[in-house]
């Protein structure tokens, strides 16, 4: 039998999700075919409501021909709040097979923007201290009838809560209701707790800390607090088998207690007091006649939306790999890993009051003692106060911490060592599925990639930071924008952007200008590069989930920030003026400096350019013919500006950094004959910088991308393999497990970059994993055909350093995948294309003749069209399914012409035999001219038929030039 099938339904992103607030949810699917060249011809969608069943549709497409499988928007009838809905998708493909019905998916709706019954409420101030730093608890006893069919709790807080239903924690969700510009937009969210509450007496009670609303957020003692109260705001509704519904919202009838959580902040750390423990405070039975009123309390909030982001959960759990005391006598754990989250610990026959502290650090100094001074003035101290029981155990509520180490002091029987089964790092962040692997054949780069999956996961804690360890730990928009490209490959991103993308929109200044970070809490505005991040986010989490609509929504926010940039500068198409971070911690920065050499002009106007090319590609792309065309001609007159002004005629980079070099080829601001130039310059500055790089911020995201785009992909490959100082490895030569600030966070003599601003877990200079993806493995898309619909193949193998590489991406459609073996000139490329979706291949170095899949000749292949022969390769065209080429590398041996006269020049010259046994005695021994004399060499060589490797022949004419 063949197969089509219809799996991995997903509504706005997610599997079953509940609390969709979206009026026209977008529903996507994968096909599963055992064919190759497999394209959806036709589909059929049913939503029905899930009480009813799909006998009765809400909505019913009937037979839609078409090929769109991802983002297909609901256009039924309005959908009903707090309501589930079963949906359902049958399809046909270009071969006419019919599927069958996929399982039934579902999705419920939320509040929808309907009045909430409950009331905001908080501790009365006459009974509790609104500015205690305790947490506080709130709680309500309830009786329920029988016939209990569903309940579910929506709820938020301005703070962060814990929700408790009968005793029982309601979610693994942490530090709910996550992050946004709070007084612009606060997410609830939606709770299942049907299996948590029962006929008879019921409590449900909430735990209530500071979060980031009030802990005191920003850098250099800012201490920003969104509000000086926290209140909370919560319902639960429990529908009965009649159709009858109760609810129980907070209101006046509350009460409240203070919470065993003492003091909880983000950036200094929790204390618990077991003692103060209340048994029983969110159950029925409690006796909270002793505890206080609530009062009414309406925070400052802005419009209260449904969850938009994946929430925030414990993905994974480290145990310990080592304990060890150190010179300076502190016990430390090694989780083995810079992780971020917390601990989790239990400790057994405790007495009462006994107080054990956790410190948490990133690195051990070079004498080996723990290291807190890059932590600034977050102290990251977590305190336990043991209530005397045989046994507790505990994690923190409302805090979160940066660390591979953990100093432990107090743990009874510490001198004899710690338990250490009875402690764990619990990772933290948005739980976003993971959608990216890359692998190859050098270790080092395989742990480089560890690393930048693991500063990912530390930084993308609901909001893109910089650093998840010091006291600022902030969404900056570059940092955000020149990680975007990696981390959309790394993980499913979609929810994640599309939250923080609404808090961007929502801050940007009246005048288009967009904060320095998002939630804003430091104030501060518009650098280039950085505020940039208006017009990248949007647009490339639209190229990888073919989101128009956020495109759409976001349009207005990335044309503010053009008309922004155009409104600056003295000249319209130069951005001169105003501050600007600039090439931030390059190399070729001035002593005592954190700007690099680049000027900021430069780069502010290359961005000027770049942002105002997005946005006419999105005018395009939202059919915005008349946007289109003005921010075409803008473009145009930017483009000319950039090289009237810092381009000589002949194509020489008024500024000699790599950074403006690789920004003038990243942005396509040089054409060719100039383009060629400028390439070759940036070569010859990392050449004679004897392959290091010195680039910031700014050039380091582009740097490989400006090579290998432009025939020095070599060189790139050098740059990433390169160990020493300054360069990807020298970190993972270090023994990093994530990516750090600066390039010499650590420096080759074990001291530190100084405390001030040395961050072990910062994503930005992991950005070259997109180059790892798209270049090495070749892994990449059309970008004309957004959502990987339509792939790329195109595997760049390198200077022969790398044996293999393999990267797979877990699109839209599904798997793609991506991998080459090298064994000396056979090359073999395998390649997996999901159902629904095309790619073109180019292998690099091949010839239809000679080039296989899968054994047989390529040009019989199904599922494979031969399109044409090129310079670089064969290009193919496939459909999708699994394919396996092989082929012998062309590219190894041919010889360009200019190389060829070159050769022939060496070859006839006297010396020549000698020079080539000399330097390159491969050529007698490779596959093309074994055994051939040197005449017949000469010959071959003249007739063009030679194939030798270009590095070769460069040595060659080097050796002719210096005999
Ligand atoms: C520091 C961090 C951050 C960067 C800003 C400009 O706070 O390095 O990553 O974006 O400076």
């Amino acid at each position: 039998m063949t197969e089509l099938l219809v799996t991995a339904l997903t509504c706005e992103y997610r599997t079953n999700p509940m609390g969709i607030d979206a009026a026209s949810p977008r529903f996507g699917w994968q096909l599963r075919s055992d064919r190759r060249g497999t394209v959806q011809k036709g589909y059929r969608l049913v939503v029905a409501e899930a009480s009813a069943g799909f006998e009765a549709p809400v909505w019913d497409t009937g037979t839609i021909e078409s090929d769109r499988s991802v983002q297909v928007a609901y256009e039924g009838p309005a959908l009903q709040p707090r309501t589930a809905y079963a949906y359902r998708v049958k399809l046909w493909d270009g071969e006419g097979r019919e599927s069958e019905w996929s399982e039934a998916a579902s999705f419920e709706t939320g509040l929808m923007g309907g009045a909430w019954q409950a009331e905001w409420i908080t501790p009365a101030a006459d009974a509790i201290d609104p500015q205690t730093e305790a947490s506080f608890l709130l709680r309500k006893a309830f009786e329920l009838r029988g016939g209990i069919v569903s309940a579910r709790v929506y709820a938020t807080a301005a703070g962060a809560y814990e929700l408790y239903v009968n005793g029982q924690l309601a979610s693994e969700d942490v530090l709910a209701p996550g992050w946004t510009s709070y007084h612009n937009r606060l997410q609830y969210q939606t709770y299942d707790v049907t299996a948590l509450v029962r006929e008879g007496g019921n409590g449900i009670g909430l735990l209530l800390g500071d979060g980031w609303y009030r802990s005191g957020i920003g850098f250099e003692g800012k201490n920003f607090k969104y509000g000086e109260r926290r209140a909370a705001l919560a319902q639960l509704h429990v529908r009965f088998a009649d159709g009858s519904e109760t609810v129980v919202a907070t209101d006046g009838t509350w009460k409240a207690s203070t919470a065993p959580v003492v003091y909880s902040t983000i950036y200094h750390g929790e204390t618990y007091d077991a003692r103060l423990e209340q048994d029983g405070w969110s159950e029925s039975g409690f006796d909270d006649a002793e505890w206080a009123a609530v009062e009414r309390y309406e925070p400052a909030v802005g419009t209260i939306v449904a969850q938009e982001n994946w929430p925030t959960r414990v993905t994974e759990t480290l145990a310990p790999i080592a304990q060890f005391v150190t010179p300076a006598g502190a016990l430390v754990l090694d989780l083995g890993q810079n992780m971020v989250g917390r601990m989790r610990f239990t400790v057994k026959n405790a007495p009462a009051g006994t107080t054990i502290t956790l410190r948490h650090a990133e690195v051990l100094d070079k004498d080996g003692n723990i290291y807190y001074g890059n932590l600034r003035p977050a102290k990251q101290i977590v305190k336990y106060i043991a209530k005397g029981a045989a046994e507790e155990t505990y994690a923190p509520h409302f805090t979160f911490q940066g660390f591979r180490y953990v100093q432990v002091e107090g743990y009874p029987g510490q001198e004899n060592g710690l338990p250490l089964e009875l402690f764990a790092g619990e990772v933290l962040h948005s739980d976003m599925p993971r959608t990216g692997e890359f692998e190859c054949s050098d270790e080092r780069v395989n742990q480089l990639q560890r690393n930048i999956q693991w500063g990912q996961r530390g930084n993308f804690l609901d909001v893109p930071t910089d650093c998840p360890q010091r006291d600022e730990r902030l969404g900056w928009t570059g940092d955000a924008q020149v990680f975007i490209g990696t981390a959309l490959f790394n993980f499913q991103g979609g929810p994640f952007f599309t939250k923080w993308l609404r808090d961007m929109q929502a801050e940007q200044l009246p005048n288009g200008g967009i904060p320095f970070v998002i939630p804003d809490v430091v104030g501060g505005d518009s650098s280039a590069a950085w505020g940039d991040a208006a017009v990248i986010c949007p647009w490339t989490t639209y190229l990888y989930y073919d989101d128009l609509r956020l495109l759409e929504e976001q349009y207005g926010m990335m044309k503010g920030w053009v008309e922004y940039i155009r409104s600056q500068g003295d000249d319209e198409f130069l951005w001169n003026t105003g501050f600007h971070f600039g090439d931030w911690l390059a190399l070729d920065a001035k002593e005592n400096s954190w700007v690099g050499a680049t000027p900021r002009d430069l780069i502010a106007t290359a961005y000027y350019a770049y942002s105002t090319r997005l946005v006419r590609d999105a005018a395009a792309a939202l059919g915005k013919q008349e946007d289109a065309a003005a921010y075409g001609a803008l473009y145009d007159n930017v483009v000319r500006a950039f090289r009237d002004e810092f381009v000589s005629p002949n194509g020489r980079i008024a500024s000699p950094t790599q950074t403006a070099h690789v920004l003038a080829l990243a942005f396509d601001l040089v054409d060719e004959p100039m383009k060629s130039r400028v390439a070759r310059d940036l070569n010859d500055l990392v050449v004679d910088n004897d392959y290091h790089l010195t680039t910031g911020f700014v050039g380091t995201p582009y740097l490989c991308f400006a090579l290998s785009n432009n025939g020095y992909h070599d060189t790139a490959m050098k740059l990433l393999l390169q160990e020493s100082y300054p360069g990807w490895l020298y970190s993972v030569s270090k023994g990093a497990t994530t990516i750090w600030e600066h390039w010499d966070s650590i420096k080759p003599d074990g001291s530190f970059w100084s405390d001030d601003m040395n961050s072990f877990n910062h994503y930005a200079y992991g950005a070259i994993g997109e180059w790892m993806y798209r270049k090495v493995a070749g892994l990449d898309m059309d970008a004309s055909v957004p959502g990987f619909k339509r792939l790329r193949f195109e595997p760049l193998f390198g200077a022969g350093k790398l044996t293999h590489a393999r990267a797979a991406h877990e699109t839209m459609y599904g798997a793609a995948e991506s991998a080459w073996r090298v064994d000396g000139a056979r090359i073999e490329v395998r390649i997996r294309v999901p159902a629904n979706a095309t790619a073109e291949v180019v292998l690099r170095g091949a010839a239809a003749a000679g080039t296989t899949e899968n054994g047989a000749p390529v040009s019989d292949a199904a599922g494979v069209t031969v399109v044409r022969e090129t310079e670089n390769g064969l290009v193919l065209n496939v459909g999708s399914g699994e394919y396996a080429f092989a082929y012998e590398n062309a590219d190894l041996f041919r010889v360009t012409f200019t190389e060829h006269s070159k050769l022939c020049d060496v070859l006839s010259d006297p010396r020549g035999e000698a020079l080539v046994k000399q330097h390159v005695p491969e050529l007698f021994q490779g596959p093309a001219i074994n055994f051939v004399s040197k005449s017949s060499l000469k010959q071959i060589a003249e007739n063009g038929m030679l194939r030798v490797p270009k590095e070769s022949i460069a040595k060659l004419v080097e050796a002719l030039a210096q005999a």
